[in-house]
């Protein structure tokens, strides 16, 4: 097959957004890389006041989203603010999904030629929030697709750092066995008490800080959290989660997303919800 590096050729508008090789090759032997450069100054405004916009009006949009955590909206003063679905209602995080700054990297992460948007989501800590996200594996809530082979770009809007809790990695975690979905709303560390004393003593979490506008690029099975925001700015990020084209359905019980058309088992991820972000087949000659 030929791969994203292949296809993206000096001369073609995608190479500008390629990964450098140093970032490519920590991906690969760390599971995760960044930060990668985004959204100039402009569309970073755009984009924050997007996502301030949709969270002002969460309540109302609530029913044309895939999903508003439950927790935060039972304790928006403990739990981080999380949802999925933001580019069905606004056209600037829309935008953001066909980006080619999002989707080449997200391709030669992956080494496809054709990239399937999954979702999107947004995870947003106001100043001074105690509010975590456990430790977990992208993988753990994709169960009902078959294969994984997906990645997650982790979009900041602020300047993260460790003290309104920037995300930290596991670096190798990647290549650790499936570990259990635990509750959003659980302990950052909760996910300790299910790693074997093998994994126990490899859990070297590494805090990745990042300018706004910049991004890291995690694995679906690197293991991954945040801590609370300590400090007197917010930490506001956007997500962006892709797969390979050839996905399918592994448990047809309900719709992969609320409101998605329900797809038979064994049948491709497809449709308006999963469009083909990417099609570097389609730009090559
Ligand atoms: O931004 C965060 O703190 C968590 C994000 C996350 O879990 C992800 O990017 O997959």
């Amino acid at each position: 097959m030929h791969s994203a590096s292949d296809a993206m050729g000096e001369g073609d508008e995608t190479a500008r957004y390629r990964l450098r090789e140093d970032r490519l090759a920590a991906f690969e032997r760390d599971g995760f890389c960044g930060p990668i450069p985004v959204l100039d100054a402009a569309r970073l405004r755009r984009v924050r006041d997007a996502v301030d916009l949709v969270i002002a009006r969460l309540d109302e949009l609530e029913p044309r989203l895939y999903e508003v955590e439950r927790a935060h909206a039972d304790r928006p003063g403990e739990v981080v603010c999380h949802f999925l679905g933001g580019w069905l209602v606004d056209d600037e995080l829309r935008s953001l999904v066909f980006d080619l700054a999002v989707t080449v990297p997200c391709a030669q992460a992956l080494g496809v030629d054709r990239l399937r948007f999954w979702h999107d989501q947004v995870f947003a800590k106001p100043p001074h929030h105690p509010g975590v996200v456990p430790w977990h594996q992208d993988e753990s809530y994709w169960t009902r697709v078959q294969p994984i082979r997906h990645v997650t770009m982790n979009l900041l809007l602020d300047d993260a750092d460790a003290t309104n809790g920037c995300l930290q990695f596991v670096p190798g975690s990647h290549r650790w066995e499936l570990l259990p979905k635990l509750p959003f709303d659980a302990p950052l560390e909760a996910i300790l008490a299910w790693l074997p004393p093998a994994r126990r003593a490899q859990f070297a979490p590494r805090p990745v800080p990042v300018p706004a506008g910049h991004a890291t690029l995690h694995h679906a099975r690197t293991l991954h959290g945040s801590g609370p925001n300590a400090s007197a700015r917010p930490r506001r990020a956007v997500v962006l989660n892709y797969m390979a084209p050839d996905t399918r359905v592994a448990d047809a019980s309900a719709p992969l997303l609320r409101g998605v058309p329900l797809l038979p088992i064994g049948a491709l991820v497809e449709g308006p919800h999963f469009p083909i972000a990417l099609d570097l087949r389609a730009e090559s000659p």
